[in-house]
């Protein structure tokens, strides 16, 4: 590269992200496949519209490479010729949910999602989100003492407040969703049901966590967290939908058109490119058992961090992330979070259901597995950073060289 400063920091970063413990559960590495498609010089494409209806010239092979995406991304969650059709092209999860809203939903309308603090997401309705200004957000919440989703209370919230839109799918909770139970309370109130199914697309691409397609209109996600691939949005959207029937409309057509032109101009076809890659690669066998060794892996560090006296929210995990609850150890996330990456293990600071300290100095951290799995590692290693989480958090210990030498034996692919 010839612009020494970004290089010397691109170098830097590659490094740290070589040398540190990524427990961050909504990121991974991508591989050299992915990367390849992403920096290529697909980037320079202009490509508005969709295969075959573009608006300018030269789209022969991006129209092949937009297709190919498309059918394989079906094919991973085995919706080929059952009724789905699939949108490749939202730039990332947020424009991919509000092009939902916008295709789906009058403005003005009621959305309802989980409460931010409780484990939802700033585009799920919150309050400073521009998808509870353009729409009226009627948040549903977790039970206080099972800290879980309450299926009759959200049922009886539903009817009240009769949404257009009910969304399921969550960006820090532990636990399975029952997507019929969900598709009762949206039925039971006319509703569309969307699942946002950005952290976990990965588990189900890999069989480890339930289908959300046999119940849902439409199913966004990411393509970035387990899924592994770059970072990209696809939407999925049901051709079979009652509500979109009694409706009179079409989602899939809907959605093309709330994408291009109603949000986004000419797509990142280097991105469409990526996700036909990480597609392919979703669907090898070794992904199943790396879906497979994520959810292990959590579950070996939930039952760790319980040992070395850690509270988890919801008692554990059944994902691939776990959120642990400081306040019996007299310790903010933030403080946690800090005293951890002094140390070269990362994680993000994180609200607790009914958290009594504030967002930006939350009772919590959120923990996953979806990187460390990447590199290879397994329970043995995962009783290690259970350990390292204590011998840091309980101890006060430095485990910084500790840190690098594990990172030393799951080297990344990424050459600085
Ligand atoms: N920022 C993502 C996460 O970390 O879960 C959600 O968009």
């Amino acid at each position: 590269m010839k612009d020494k400063a970004i290089e010397k920091l691109i170098k830097s970063e590659i490094k740290r992200q070589n040398e540190t413990i990524n427990l961050i559960p909504s990121e991974n590495f991508v591989s050299q496949d992915v990367l390849g498609a992403l920096g290529s010089p697909l980037t320079n494409k202009y490509a508005e519209g969709y295969p075959g209806a573009r608006y300018y010239g030269g789209n022969t092979y991006v129209d092949d490479i937009e297709t190919v995406a498309k059918a394989r991304a079906l094919e991973v969650f085995g919706l080929k010729d059952v009724g789905w059709a699939v949108n490749v092209q939202p730039y990332s999860g947020s424009p991919a949910n509000l092009a939902v809203y916008v295709a789906l939903i009058p403005i003005g309308e009621k959305i309802m999602g989980l409460q931010l603090d409780m484990g939802g997401h700033l585009t799920h309705g919150h309050k400073v989100s521009f998808t509870s200004k353009a729409w009226q957000s009627v948040p549903y919440v977790l039970n206080k003492k099972t800290e879980s989703l309450d299926y009759e209370a959200i049922k009886k919230w539903a009817e009240k407040e009769k949404p257009k839109m009910i969304v399921a799918g969550y960006t820090a909770y532990p636990k399975v969703i029952d997507f019929k139970k969900f598709r009762e309370i949206a039925d039971s109130c006319g509703a569309y049901l969307m699942v946002d199914m950005s952290h976990f697309a990965g588990l189900v691409a890999g069989g480890v966590y339930p289908s959300p397609f046999k119940y849902a209109d439409v199913v966004t996600t990411t393509a970035h967290k387990t899924l592994r691939g770059p970072r990209a949005a696809m939407i999925f959207s049901s051709r079979n939908s009652k509500v979109a029937e009694g409706n009179k409309v079409e989602i899939p057509k809907l959605i093309n058109r709330a994408i291009f032109p109603g949000l986004q101009g000419g797509p990142h076809v280097n991105q469409i490119a990526g996700i036909a890659v990480a597609m392919h690669e979703a669907m090898q066998p070794s992904f199943k058992k790396y879906a497979k060794q994520v959810v292990l892996n959590a579950g070996i560090l939930a039952t760790e961090l319980k040992k070395h006296g850690f509270r988890l929210v919801g008692d554990g995990t059944e994902t691939h992330l776990l959120l642990v609850d400081l306040t019996n150890r007299r310790m903010g996330g933030g403080e946690a979070s800090d005293k951890l990456e002094k140390n070269g293990i990362i994680v993000n600071k994180n609200t607790i259901p009914y958290d009594p300290r504030p967002p930006l100095d939350p009772s919590g951290i959120r923990l996953g597995t979806p990187a460390l799995t990447t590199r290879g590692m397994k329970e043995k290693e995962m009783k290690q950073v259970a350990k390292f989480l204590k011998e840091v958090l309980v101890d006060g210990s430095d485990v910084s060289k500790e840190v690098k030498k594990l990172c030393r034996r799951f080297p990344l692919s990424y050459k600085n």
